[in-house]
């Protein structure tokens, strides 16, 4: 018998308890936004939605016309349901709060729309990450403040991998579950339950390119990766570097492996390229979920107080032993750096 999202969401809800139903709705709408990226993206130029849209977002970043799209398609779904106070997203500078004409909700949808911009136009997996919050105080007007939350805050998150397969992915909390989209019944269906990533990994993923900008404790895990049987690690590493998070972080929720984007010294102003509030905070917590370990080298993501919307942040996550291995690095050459 096959299990339907929906299915598995109520299920949860009455054995667990821990999806209220306006929870529930949003998820929905959230899984009914990523079918509709999912359709844009798979049109690809036949829907004339490749290319570039010819405008930056808050980061300087050049913006594709999907990632306008996606965009559009979460909010649009997400605004009129009663269930949210606001939306970010990495194509927004700030806020979108619920319109008047709605009702407001408590909870907070953050999201990159379209992850892995750079593999747009070469027909390579990306993806749509979320993370849900909820507003603090329910009586005050919304505002960019109340989704200043540490990633330990979140009440659900996930991503949806627009790949060979269309593949969302989820956590309220309670472990991590896979959900194939049947396109025929145009359905999410229930594929993985419990998901777990083993503790050892012999595959990491950087990107390789950067190494020379690299900090020390980066280098020496690199370093001793790349020596393999005759190095100080006794064993061959595999390499893997998709250039969208999406696709390497559900590689590693499937057969494990460790991700690095780690800062450099290339902007040694910014902590890293990935953003804290829709990117390492949502991954961070499925990993986790599913057994692994994310730190920035010196703390766990989840327990980062954030700052600013936009926030960018260093990310180490994956098979929990690598990860350790990569903090006890960052500890021991601390005091030098
Ligand atoms: P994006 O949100 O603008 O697509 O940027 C984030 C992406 C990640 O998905 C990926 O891990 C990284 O950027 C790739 O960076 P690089 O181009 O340095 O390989
Ligand atoms: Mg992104």
């Amino acid at each position: 018998m096959s299990v339907s999202l929906t299915r598995y969401l109520v299920e949860q809800q009455r054995s667990k308890g821990h999806i209220p139903s306006e929870l529930r709705l949003l998820l929905e709408v959230v899984a009914r936004a990523c079918k509709g990226i999912s359709h844009a993206v798979n049109k690809g130029a036949l829907g004339g939605v490749l290319g570039s849209a010819g405008s930056a977002n808050v980061q300087g970043e050049v913006q594709k016309k999907l990632d306008i799209i996606a965009n559009d398609v979460l909010i649009e779904a997400n605004e009129w349901g009663g269930h949210l106070a606001a939306m970010a997203s990495e194509e927004m500078d700030t806020i979108h709060a619920v319109p008047n004409r709605y009702p407001q909700g408590e909870y907070l949808l953050l999201f990159d729309p379209l992850d892995g911009s750079s593999n747009i136009d070469v027909n390579v997996s990306i993806g749509t990450i979320f993370s849900v919050l909820k507003k603090a105080d329910a009586s005050t007007m919304v505002r960019e403040s109340d989704f200043l939350q540490a990633g330990t805050r979140q009440v659900a998150a996930g991503y949806c991998v627009y790949g060979p397969q269309t593949t969302l992915v989820l956590t309220v909390g309670d472990g991590v579950a896979m959900f194939t989209l049947d396109r025929e019944q145009g359905s999410f269906v229930l594929t993985q339950e419990d998901v777990k990533i083993p503790e050892d990994t012999q595959e990491f993923a950087i990107n390789m390119s950067n190494m020379r900008h690299w900090a020390a404790p980066v280098r020496r895990y690199v370093d001793e990766c790349l020596q393999g049987k005759e190095g100080p690690r006794g064993k061959d590493f595999n390499m893997r570097w998709v250039a969208s998070m999406v696709a390497d972080v559900h590689r590693i929720l499937t057969r494990g492996g460790i991700f690095l984007y780690p800062w450099d010294k290339r902007e040694p102003g910014k902590a890293g390229k990935l953003r804290l509030m829709y990117e390492a905070n949502p991954m961070s917590w499925l990993i986790e979920q599913a057994g692994g370990a994310a730190s920035n080298g010196s703390a766990r993501i989840l327990d980062l107080e954030p700052a600013q919307l936009h926030q960018r942040v260093s990310v180490i996550l994956g098979s929990r032993h690598e990860v350790e291995r990569v903090v006890r690095y960052h500890q021991e050459t601390a005091p030098a750096a």
